[in-house]
C-alpha cells in the first residue's frame, strides 16, 4: 500500500492526516488509544489486522495485501443518541465511493453492512467515548474486501461474503478507493455538522436494500419478524409486526426473508 497516493487525492479534513501501519491488532483499537491526541478527521490505516473487530466481539477477517482496513477519528458535536448516524454516514460514503470506482451496485444493509447482491462486501464498526450524553470521540472503522479471492475466505463465509474482485473479475487500486471514501466521508460529515441530517437519511434510504423487505431481526435473544418499514431520525429500524404493531430497534442482526 502507498499512503502517498492517497494523501495526494485528499480534498477535505477527513484523511488530511493518515497514520499508516503494515500490521496492527485493530485499527479501531489503535485509533481509540490515540484519539484524544489527534485532530478531527485523522485516519488510522493498515494493510492487515491481527485482531480485526466486528460488532459484539466478533472477528473481522483481515489478510494482508488485498483489502481496506481503516478507522476515522471524529470529534463531532453530537449526542450519544446520534451515534448511529455516524455509521450511516460511513455506509453512504462507502457505497458512493465503491459505486464510482467499481461500477458495482453496492447497497447498504441495516445497520452496518455494505452488500452486493446480498453478499457482504464490507462492514462498519462505530465506537464512541461518551461523557454526559455527548460524544467526545468517535472511531468509525471500515473494512472492505477489495482484491480478495474467493478461496481466501473460510468455509463459513463462502456463501455470505464477497469482494470487489470476485464481483467484477478485476483488480482495483486500494489507494484510489480509500481516497474516494475519505473524500465522501468529508462531504457527508460536513452535512451532518451543518445539522442537515435529513439529507444524509434521505441518501441512506435511497441506497439501502433493507427497507420494504420482510426480515427477521435478532436483538440479543429476541427475534422479531416483520416488514422493515422505515428508519427514524436516530437511525433506528422500525419493524412492522404481523399484528400491526411496530418495534423500534437500535442494533441487531437482520436476515432478509424475501
Ligand atoms: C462488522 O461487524 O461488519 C464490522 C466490521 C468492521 C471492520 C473494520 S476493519 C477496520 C476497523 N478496525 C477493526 O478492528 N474493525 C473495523 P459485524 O456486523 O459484527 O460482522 C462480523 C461478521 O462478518 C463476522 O462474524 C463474520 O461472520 C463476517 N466477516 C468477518 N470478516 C469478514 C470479511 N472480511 N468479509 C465479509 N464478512 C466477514
Amino acid at each position: 500500500m502507498h499512503p502517498a497516493d492517497i494523501r495526494e487525492r485528499i480534498k477535505g479534513s477527513v484523511g488530511k492526516e493518515i497514520l499508516y501501519f503494515e500490521k496492527v491488532g485493530s485499527t479501531n483499537a489503535l485509533a481509540m488509544d490515540i484519539a484524544e491526541k489527534v485532530t478531527d478527521g485523522t485516519v488510522v490505516l493498515a494493510d492487515s489486522q491481527e485482531k480485526g473487530k466486528g460488532r459484539l466481539g466478533r472477528i473481522w477477517l483481515s489478510p494482508p495485501g488485498v483489502n481496506v482496513y481503516l478507522s476515522v477519528i471524529l470529534k463531532p458535536a453530537l449526542t450519544s443518541r446520534d451515534a448511529a448516524l455516524l455509521t450511516f454516514m460511513a455506509a453512504v460514503a462507502g457505497a458512493h465511493a465503491l459505486r464510482r470506482t467499481s461500477g458495482l451496485e453496492v447497497r447498504i444493509k441495516w445497520p452496518n453492512d455494505l452488500v452486493v447482491s446480498e453478499r457482504k462486501l464490507g462492514g462498519i464498526l462505530t465506537e464512541t467515548k461518551i461523557e454526559r450524553q455527548r460524544i467526545l470521540v468517535a472511531v468509525i472503522g471500515i473494512g472492505l474486501n477489495v482484491n480478495m479471492d474467493i478461496d481466501a475466505f473460510p468455509e463459513d463465509l463462502l456463501h455470505t461474503a464477497t469482494s470487489v474482485k470476485i464481483e467484477t473479475g478485476r483488480i482495483f487500486s486500494r489507494e484510489m478507493i480509500i481516497a474516494e471514501i475519505l473524500n465522501e466521508m468529508d462531504r457527508w460529515y460536513t452535512e451532518l455538522k451543518g445539522k442537515k441530517r435529513e439529507i444524509l437519511l434521505h441518501e441512506w434510504q435511497r441506497l439501502t436494500s433493507t427497507l420494504g423487505r420482510h426480515v427477521t431481526a435478532l436483538v440479543g435473544k429476541e427475534a422479531y419478524t416483520g416488514l422493515a418499514d422505515s428508519v427514524d431520525d436516530e437511525g433506528r429500524l422500525i419493524i412492522r409486526l404481523p399484528s400491526g404493531r411496530t418495534r423500534k430497534i437500535s442494533s441487531g442482526d437482520i436476515t432478509i426473508l424475501r
